[in-house]
């Protein structure tokens, strides 16, 4: 079955065809740079080609701060139509044709026919987020916690949403469960933090056993907030020892955004691909805190530096590895479907430039201690201008070579505006 197409592709024909005699000249010059290096450009974006990242289903519509949410016109109301923006996303750019849903928000009354209607554009479910972090209508609070709260039935009622989202997941065909709590305190005092910890490992090991075969599980930690003052799964090395206590389908994820500003977090995906334990990603960018900023948008470096990991594993087919990339960001100034384009494409020049790295000669750097060499080797690849590599893959992957461009010309928010009306009125949240 063809898939459904949100866009005339005619549009992109057109678009391309504008585009086209550029691109094959810039790319037959980025294939001479790199001959000179031994380097084969074909190879490079044939890896470019197979390179994707999952949509996070909240990140289609408008996001907003704890101040307020500045709605656009024609943005998603429900599921159905995220997924529809998701399609636009993944028919122009080519790299997402995996979205990560998050519930309850993604709640409809039949699974199937919402995997159905993800598999008519060509769309796949990735992990599945849980929700304890907010509360529902006559339900018990988590304003003191979910999974560690002192309160057994708290605790029981976000062990069930959890296997609840297992199913769900199942349904969907989706193999991973992303478990990010908000738990923590706001007071020095406030908490036992040992004894939370304690709770969270116990009811931890009861979502555990019911991950089906082949399903992960993955712990997402973070510093700080909505907790102020401690969070129980603060870090990587928490993230991690509570992974190998609770069983070898539990993995750590890695938020950027999750992190103090400083943090190397290229050494804490190093650390975790060595052990084993590296499920995944939630990129985005951020200059102070979790940001949720577009990927590449502040530091683009810092991505590079993560991605030089990643191929450094996947040239040396490290053991067990296998890590899955999502995007996790907030727009609260673009239109969501532009800036998850850019995202995915920040991606993949990070992953192109570190795949022109010259390994030998930063393996021979490195073994001779020649700082300044190895570093240069890094800061050859990183100056690299790989954009046609990228534009290559994509429109030979279907895509558009300029994928914004074809966005903005085929007014897809302005003809949703009308066939979405909504109240555009402000409102403060995180969605
Ligand atoms: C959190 C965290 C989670 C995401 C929520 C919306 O800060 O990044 O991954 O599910 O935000
Ligand atoms: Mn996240
Ligand atoms: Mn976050």
């Amino acid at each position: 079955m063809t898939p459904r197409t949100p866009i005339d592709p005619d549009l992109i024909v057109r678009h391309n065809a504008r585009l086209q005699k550029d691109l094959a000249a810039d790319y037959e010059h980025l294939g001479t740079v790199l001959a000179r290096r031994g380097v084969d450009l074909e190879a490079i974006t044939a890896r470019i080609q197979r390179f994707t990242v999952a949509i996070p289903s909240w990140g289609v519509g408008s996001g907003g701060t704890r101040f307020a949410r500045f709605p656009i016109a024609g943005e998603p109301r429900n599921v159905f139509e995220k997924l529809e923006d998701c399609a636009v996303i993944q028919q122009l750019g080519r790299a997402t044709p995996t979205v990560s849903p998050h519930f309850p928000w993604d709640r409809v009354d039949d699974f199937r026919e919402l995997r159905e209607f993800a598999h008519s554009y060509g769309i796949v479910f990735d992990a599945v987020n849980s929700n304890t972090f907010e509360d529902l209508p006559g339900r018990l609070s988590y304003k003191f916690g979910s999974l560690t709260h002192t309160d057994k039935s708290v605790r029981e009622q976000a062990i069930a949403h959890n296997i609840e989202c297992i199913e769900i997941g199942q349904q969907l065909g989706s193999r991973a469960l992303t478990v990010w709590i908000g738990d923590g305190s706001n007071f020095p005092g406030q908490l036992n933090m040992s004894k939370a910890l304690e709770r969270y490992l116990e009811s931890m090991r009861v979502i555990v056993a019911a991950i089906p075969d082949g399903w992960r599980l993955f712990i997402e930690h973070k510093l700080y907030e909505p907790a102020l003052y401690s969070t129980v799964i603060a870090d990587w090395g928490t993230s991690y020892i509570c992974a190998t206590q609770l069983g070898a389908n539990v993995q750590c994820l890695v938020d950027l955004g999750h992190h103090a500003p400083t943090t190397n977090i290229e050494q804490i995906v190093s650390r975790l691909i060595q052990f084993e334990r590296l499920g995944g990603f939630h990129f985005n960018d951020s200059k102070y805190g979790d940001d949720d900023l577009d990927t590449g948008s502040v530091n683009p470096f810092q991505i590079f530096l993560v991605f030089n990991e990643l191929v450094d594993a996947e040239l040396r087919r490290a053991p067990g590895f296998a890590p899955v990339y999502m995007l996790d960001q907030s727009h609260n100034v673009t239109d969501p479907v532009e800036s998850l384009l850019e995202s995915a494409v920040a991606l993949q020049r990070a992953y192109a430039q570190a795949l022109v790295v010259d390994r030998d000669a930063l393996n021979s750097a490195q073994e001779g201690n020649d700082a300044l060499m190895a570093n240069r080797t890094l800061q050859n690849a990183v100056r690299m201008d790989v954009e046609s590599a990228i534009k290559m893959a994509r429109m030979r992957n279907g895509g558009a070579i300029d994928p914004v461009a074809v966005f903005r010309d085929s007014r897809y928010r302005q003809c949703k505006a009308s066939a979405r009306p909504q109240d555009l009125t402000g409102k403060s949240g995180i969605v």
